[in-house]
């Protein structure tokens, strides 16, 4: 058999094994692992290396609307580039439908900005916030009829939230038409008071945006969105759990028998509240919904990281820049946390972070590791075997890592298109140094080889 690439030596791993073996690829999949691998292009030696799929990030916001004056730091092309360096060879990103508009149009326009600009793979998310009778009678449907399996709603953002009942509705939709329903879940009602009363008592820095947005927020509504789901019988995904409360909720709920996927992200093992309290509006840095909780609260998470209460860990990458009045420093986020956008750049830490601090520190093992990175993210949004492991017919998408390479993360060696990254400072263990997209490199020796190779992958899609 002759191939067009072969990497030789490397110790493979996927979300059940470890082994060595050669692996060789042509027409952008896996041909071959093991054995005689006959003729080749050629040969990638990766003696020393881990050959993992390559990560997928299946939560993560490019240009999305923010509001008024306010704008995301990347858009398709710096984002997915930062993915790439990474390790990443694919990424969710969402589709965001305002108030008043067609989700079908949004979702032309939103393609077509991903088109050719891409370094990476692209599927798309969509978010519904204006359940009209067009909307849930006739767009969702066709949209999930073309292969669109996922859709999110949530139940805070005074602009972007939906009520129990507008929830239900959107569900029952997805439910009848073969989608499952992603949630943000923090209690709106709570926030808008806590945080009136706040902004009443002078309590104006970034500090009180983590104090506004309880645990209990999130734990109410992380049952309130299980309870929903439970009724009306559908998929659920719990994105971005912070916290050991709503994790007791999640497992209550897998004991009744609900399909439920949990997710959790880097923030919430590596930051804390009071990194909002940084001075000089510094905390503007870590503000993300929900808030980063407590050490405490960091152990939970990597609890579930390792029983398995967490399916997916993922980005939530959701860049603003720091210095510039279209980010975390807007004049009306000066005056006020609530003005402050929410989220915060991750696509390229997340996974040198979680192979450093999981598997480096022996948290996880590395199966573990292509599990919550790679594998689950391609089984929960129906892109599996094509992506998300390493097996004969599959896309070559590899990242070939170097365990031995130690670095500290700064913001100058990153490249998404914020000014910061809340992780300045951390040491890392471990660095994807070469990527494969189907088969082509896209990274190699930490440097960019290729230009926006990236395709939308359709849903649908098979082997
Ligand atoms: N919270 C979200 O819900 N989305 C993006 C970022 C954030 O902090
Ligand atoms: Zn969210
Ligand atoms: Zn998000």
């Amino acid at each position: 058999m002759s191939h067009d690439l072969v990497i030789a030596n490397g110790t493979v791993a996927t979300a059940s094994d470890m082994f060595s073996a050669d692996i060789g690829i042509r027409d952008g999949r896996v041909a071959q692992i093991g054995g005689d691998m006959g003729s080749a292009a050629r040969t990638i030696d990766a003696t020393g290396r881990y050959v993992l799929p390559g990560g997928i990030d299946s939560h993560v916001h490019i240009a999305q609307p923010s509001g008024p004056g306010i704008e995301m730091a990347d858009d398709f092309d710096s984002a997915t580039r930062s993915a790439a360096f990474g390790g990443n060879t694919m990424v969710m990103p969402f589709c965001l439908q305002e108030r008043g508009d067609s989700l079908a149009a949004t979702f032309r326009d939103y393609r077509a900005q991903a088109e050719g600009r891409s370094h990476v793979d692209v599927g798309f998310h969509l978010i519904v916030t204006d359940p009209t009778p067009s909307v849930l009678g006739q767009e969702l449907p066709a949209l999930i009829e073309e292969g669109h399996r996922s859709v999110k709603v949530f139940m805070t953002y005074e602009a972007l939230r939906m009520d129990d009942a507008e929830i239900l509705a959107t569900m029952d939709v997805a439910r009848r038409h073969g989608a499952k329903v992603l949630v943000h879940c923090e209690n709106e009602d709570v926030i808008a008071f806590l945080a009136r009363r706040a902004e009443q008592a002078g309590d104006m820095a970034p500090r009180a945006h983590a104090t506004t947005r309880p645990v209990a927020a999130e734990r109410e509504a992380t049952h309130r969105a299980l309870t929903l789901a439970e009724v009306v019988d559908v998929p659920i995904v719990i994105v971005h759990v912070s916290n050991g409360a709503a994790m007791e909720e999640i497992a209550r709920a897998r004991m009744r028998g609900l399909d439920i996927t949990a997710e959790t992200c880097p923030q919430y093992l590596m930051l804390e509240g009071e990194d909002l309290s940084r001075e000089n509006w510094e905390g503007a840095k870590f503000v993300c919904s929900p808030p980063p909780r407590n050490r405490t609260e960091q152990e939970n998470c990597w609890r579930g990281l390792q029983t398995g209460l967490f399916d997916l860990f993922s980005s939530d990458h959701c860049p603003f820049r720091y210095a510039d009045d279209k980010g975390k420093r807007n004049p009306k986020g000066l005056r006020s946390f609530r003005h402050i956008p929410n989220g915060i750049p991750g696509v390229e830490t997340r996974l040198p972070i979680l192979f450093s601090e999981g598997v480096m520190k022996g948290r996880i093992d590395l199966p573990r590791f292509v599990a919550l990175t790679a594998t689950n993210h391609a089984r929960a949004y129906g892109l599996y075997p094509r992506k998300g492991t390493i097996a004969v017919g599959s896309d070559a998408d590899i990242a070939i890592w170097d365990p031995g390479i130690r670095r500290t993360i700064q913001h100058a060696d990153l490249h998404d298109g914020s000014d910061y990254t809340p992780y300045e400072g951390l040491e890392v263990q471990g660095r994807p140094e070469t990527v494969l997209l189907r088969g082509r490199p896209i990274i190699e020796d930490g440097q960019m080889v290729s230009k926006c190779q990236g395709a939308i992958v359709e849903r649908h899609e098979g082997l």
